[in-house]
């Protein structure tokens, strides 16, 4: 049997991380792993959900300092990490997260501009050595992703920013992938059937050399 997991999918708007979620847990479920728990982020927990709100919200009043808007994504993710992901990794369930802590180095570090070490840093502070197992990075041109994103839904506050930040977000992604490991990169470019059917096959690979 292999200790349960904690995978993160992460990727810009419109990578298709929701259906990357589906498939990764069909394909857990193929190899006998059933007890699965789905998460995102910001959110998941209540007090963690009236954040995602407040961060989402288009503001008319007031701007977010690029500091707080960190800090309220950090606030989140200690609260569901602490609450429920590593509670759940020790009672032997896997859990999926549809983005973690590459998402702040991304979109406030290299979309915002706040500094790696100091993002790096707060997450020392809280987290300490929590790092997800396996992420799987969807890659997609913003242009693709946010089209695809605005015919999905009304663009929230950060969805609204330029085009601009979303490739400085993509960039530092890019960059921020090639020092870990422990991430896939995936073309999300592509049609969402081959998508689909990489992340699948990633996944299995991925399983394979756990149990070898
Ligand atoms: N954020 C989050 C930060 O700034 N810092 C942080 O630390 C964290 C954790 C979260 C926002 O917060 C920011 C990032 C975000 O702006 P969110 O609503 O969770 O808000 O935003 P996203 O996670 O980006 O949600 P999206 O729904 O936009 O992205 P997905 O989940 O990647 O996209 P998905 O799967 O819903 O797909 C969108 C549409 O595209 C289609 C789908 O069918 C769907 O209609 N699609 C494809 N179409 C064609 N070809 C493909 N290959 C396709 N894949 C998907």
């Amino acid at each position: 049997m292999i200790k349960s997991k904690f995978i993160v999918i992460e990727g810009l708007e419109g990578a298709g991380k929701t259906n990357a979620s589906i498939c990764i847990q069909h394909t857990l479920k193929e190899y006998n792993i059933k007890n699965i728990m789905l998460v995102r982020q910001p959110g998941s927990t209540p007090i963690a959900e009236k954040i995602r709100k407040l961060i989402k919200n288009n503001f008319h009043i007031e701007d977010f300092v690029k500091e707080t808007e960190l800090l309220l994504m950090y606030a989140a993710r200690i609260q569901l990490v602490k609450k429920i992901i590593q509670p759940a990794l020790k009672k032997g369930i896997w859990v999926i997260s549809d983005r973690h802590d590459l998402s702040s180095l991304a979109y406030q570090g290299g979309g915002l501009g706040i500094k790696k070490k100091l993002i790096n840093q707060l997450k020392y502070l809280f987290l300490k050595d929590f790092i997800p197992d396996l992420t799987i990075y969807l890659d997609v041109y913003p242009e693709i992703g946010l089209k695809r994103a605005s015919k999905r839904s009304k663009l929230d506050r950060i969805e609204h920013r330029s085009l601009n930040f979303f490739k400085k977000t993509r960039e530092s992604y890019l960059k921020n992938i090639k020092l870990d490991k422990k991430t896939i990169k995936i073309n999300a470019n592509l049609d969402i059937q081959i998508v689909t059917q990489n992340i699948k096959s990633q996944i299995l690979k991925w399983l394979e050399k756990k149990i070898v």
